[in-house]
């Protein structure tokens, strides 16, 4: 039988990497779409796969209600929307920015009468339309705007609404992202350990992926701490212990000539934190120490 719910019309401006991925998806699922990108030629393929290529992103804001933005950063979203009447428009920013920005835009948004969203989205380009990727798109904003268009967001990748307050989206990607940064950090620090020695780092690689993973989910407990105010509840390494192993990894990297520059931050926190008489906590206490 022939499909005749008709789908959401979509706009999208911005065709770099991220913008075509989300694209491409829409188009694929029946959705009729509206593109408009700083560099025409970068549209050419979607217009190929039967989107509409406005010639302006006035026109192509003026062809729909729900417009998705995906630009490079929040100057760039300043520019393209200048010329815009965004008047009764329900205006999705994927662009990645910060949560000020986010909740700057909101405001601003507001004031030329749109509905606001705003989107961090936790994927990369190869990710989006892969369901078992297990990519999703952090949004805040307008609970309306995401209940009404919840369908249609998310066709390209999985949502997670995160509260009202548009700075909430961006908070919660850049919280994530930088935790990620600790953990490239730390495998760095220990490829370099095994760099002049005749180790594979191919074998020292699923190693290390089975050690993060399993001691991943000690952030449970973190919160638990952090929620209940007790950082010693439950605790099986104290940091007394901690920060006493602390000269073994530090002679260890001398012994393999490798700089401690990405490690010694911290340990200098857990020793201050250890200082203050907090030996029987866990390692809470250093984010209390990172908090201004
Ligand atoms: N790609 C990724 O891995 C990450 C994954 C997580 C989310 N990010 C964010 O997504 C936003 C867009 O990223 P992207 O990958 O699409 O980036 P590019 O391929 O570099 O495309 C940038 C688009 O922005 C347009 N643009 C840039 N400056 C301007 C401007 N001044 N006026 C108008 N458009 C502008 C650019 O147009 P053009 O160069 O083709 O003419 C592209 O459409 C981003 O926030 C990531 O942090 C991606």
């Amino acid at each position: 039988a022939q499909n005749t719910v008709e789908k959401t019309p979509v706009t999208m401006l911005g065709l770099g990497a991220m913008g075509t991925a989300l694209a491409r998806t829409w188009l694929a699922a029946g959705h009729p779409l509206t593109v408009w990108n700083r560099t025409p030629a970068r549209a050419a393929a979607l217009a190929a796969e039967g989107a509409r290529v406005a010639d302006t992103a006035a026109e192509a804001v003026a062809a729909n209600t729900l417009i998705v933005v995906c630009l490079l950063d929040d100057t760039s979203v300043d520019e393209v929307l200048a010329g815009t009447d965004l008047a009764d428009r329900d205006l999705v920013n994927l662009t990645t920015s910060t949560p000020a920005q986010a909740r700057a835009r909101a405001e601003w948004a507001r004031e030329r009468g749109a509905h606001y969203l705003d989107g961090g989205i936790m994927a990369v380009p190869p990710m989006i339309g892969v369901p078992e990727a297990g990519g999703y798109v952090f949004y805040s904003g307008s609970r309306g705007l995401f209940e009404r268009h919840q369908e249609t967001l998310a066709v390209p990748v999985g949502t997670t609404y995160v509260g009202e307050d548009a700075g909430f989206a961006a908070l919660h990607d850049v919280a994530l992202l930088s935790a990620m940064y600790g953990m490239f950090a730390g495998a760095a620090h220990a490829f370099a350990l095994i760099r002049k020695e005749d180790i594979d780092p191919a074998s020292l690689a699923p190693l290390l992926v089975d050690w993060l993973v399993a001691m991943a989910p000690a952030v449970h407990q973190t919160a638990d701490h952090l929620r209940s105010g007790d950082y010693t509840n439950g605790v099986v390494s104290n940091l007394a212990m901690q920060v006493a192993g602390t000269p073994t990894f530090l002679s260890t990297a001398e012994e393999q000539g490798v700089s401690p520059q990405l490690l010694s931050p911290y340990f200098e926190l857990m020793r201050r934190r250890l200082a203050e008489g907090s030996g029987e906590e866990d390692l809470t206490g250093v984010i209390d120490l990172l908090v201004h």
